[in-house]
């Protein structure tokens, strides 16, 4: 039976394929075999990853411990469709597994279809850029929807379309390698349409599954508070990072114009084409001008909020959670935090994060805004991008010298009493506050 989940608040832990299941072989990993991907030198984790894929079952069992009810996790294209149409039935087999078993521990998955990785052979026959590449991701969908779909009632399309095309079509740090801020909108510009298509697609078998995109957010500020190009520059960046995409599905419109920079203007069909906003929050960051045509400003973190650094210098700064859900107010949709987390080696600075972060959180509820869910991330360490495994990010430590061994922090005790406490009192969000 499809558990809808919408009855109930979802307390959930989110992850990603690429980032946990290790035996995978992708775009990102043939960048890596070509010395691309991090400052030339071969990382033997990338590929490796956590060994989720071996150990699902026992992590599974984990996250049952953690009293979660919900979790937000991908699977990899690279694996389901390995050459161009030829679809992999035992990873098919295995996902699917992997969702009956969530169900039988009554926790609600969420599932990604697009968390930046892709199969080898995509950047070089259908790349983002080109029309193809919305075939491409409609063929793979239709497949994931007729083998997984008819059990998971809330799907994310893209993750954070906006991070993986700057990194891939403007800072050139992840495969296709590119810098042309025309293609970056070109290529965004298809993967909404792919948003849309693949919308439909699920629709048609399954009405009642809930579609959305998770979006990263960024609170802006600029950097000199009495410098006027500084206080011009914060609301054209906002724009482009923060409503950019939500506006274009109100307004049939994607466009964005960044004077002497960038112009981008194209009528999109998006419409009602969304069901929910996934948020993804991390940090805030400071705006500043600079005399560089290529680049015209920069973006610094500056400890201005007296919340803190995370290991990796992100500004911790939990109103902008709230503030989030205020900017999403004029789409009208559900709102769902699918990301929020911190990289810290010291746990304690986690723990105080997600007191924090939850605080603000109960504010937003009791405020109106419509948040149905929040996941934390994430579930366990695991690799981070461009920061390999160093970023620990997870509730559950991973003992990278030790065979991957799991064991809960001090930071994932503290989530399990709280969601406890809330999902035992009747997962009312109003209940938020009463403690
Ligand atoms: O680990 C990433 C995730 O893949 C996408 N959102 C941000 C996280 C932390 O950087």
């Amino acid at each position: 039976m499809k558990n809808t989940g919408s009855d109930r608040f979802l307390w959930g832990v989110g992850t990603s394929a690429f980032q946990i299941e290790g035996q995978i072989d992708n775009d990102i990993t043939q960048w890596e075999r070509q010395g691309r991907f991090r400052r030339g030198v071969f990382d033997p984790t990338v590929g490796d990853a956590t060994d989720h894929w071996r150990r699902w079952e026992g992590d599974f069992k984990l996250l049952k411990r953690l009293g979660v009810n919900s979790y937000r996790f991908s699977i990899e294209w690279a694996r389901l469709e390995p050459e161009p149409g030829r679809f992999d039935e035992t990873a098919f087999d295995q996902y699917s597994r992997m969702i009956d078993r969530l169900l039988e521990y009554d926790i609600t998955p969420m599932l990604t279809l697009h968390h930046f990785t892709h199969p080898t052979w995509f950047h070089g026959s259908c790349p983002w850029h080109k029309p193809e590449s919305i075939d491409a991701f409609r063929r793979f969908v239709a497949n994931v929807s007729a083998r997984l779909l008819d059990r998971v009632p809330l799907v994310v399309t893209i993750n954070e379309p906006l991070v993986w095309l700057l990194a891939g079509y403007a800072d050139a740090k992840f495969p296709p390698g590119l810098k042309d801020l025309n293609l970056l909108m070109q290529a965004l510009y298809n993967m909404l349409e792919a948003h849309r298509e693949a919308y439909d697609v699920i629709k048609a078998s399954h009405p009642s599954t809930r579609i959305g995109i998770a979006h990263n957010f960024i609170v802006f500020k600029r950097a000199r508070l009495n410098h006027f190009i500084d206080r011009h520059l914060k609301p054209l960046i906002h724009r482009f990072y923060n409503m950019m995409i939500p506006e274009a599905f109100e307004q049939d419109r994607l466009q964005y114009t960044f004077p002497l920079v960038l112009s981008f203007d194209r009528a999109i069909k998006l419409r009602d084409k969304i069901d929910f906003w996934g948020i993804n929050f991390y940090y805030r960051l400071h705006v500043r001008f600079r005399f560089n045509l290529e680049r015209p400003f920069e973006m610094l973190f500056i400890p201005r909020s007296g919340e803190g650094t995370s290991d990796l210098g992100w500004e911790i700064y939990p109103k902008g959670l709230r503030k989030v859900c205020k900017w999403l107010k004029f789409t009208g949709k559900p709102l769902y935090v699918t990301e929020n987390g911190i990289a810290a080696e010291d746990d304690s600075l986690r723990v105080d994060f997600i007191k924090k972060h939850l605080a603000m959180l109960a504010k937003a509820v009791d405020d109106g805004y419509p948040v149905h869910g929040y996941y934390h991330w994430s579930f366990l360490d695991n690799y981070e991008w461009l920061e390999g495994t160093r970023a620990r990010f997870g509730l559950y430590h991973t003992d990278y010298s030790n065979d991957c061994a799991r064991s809960l922090k001090p930071s994932g005790s503290l989530y399990r009493e709280y969601i406890k406490e809330r999902l035992s009192s009747g997962q009312n969000p109003s209940q938020f506050t009463k403690s």
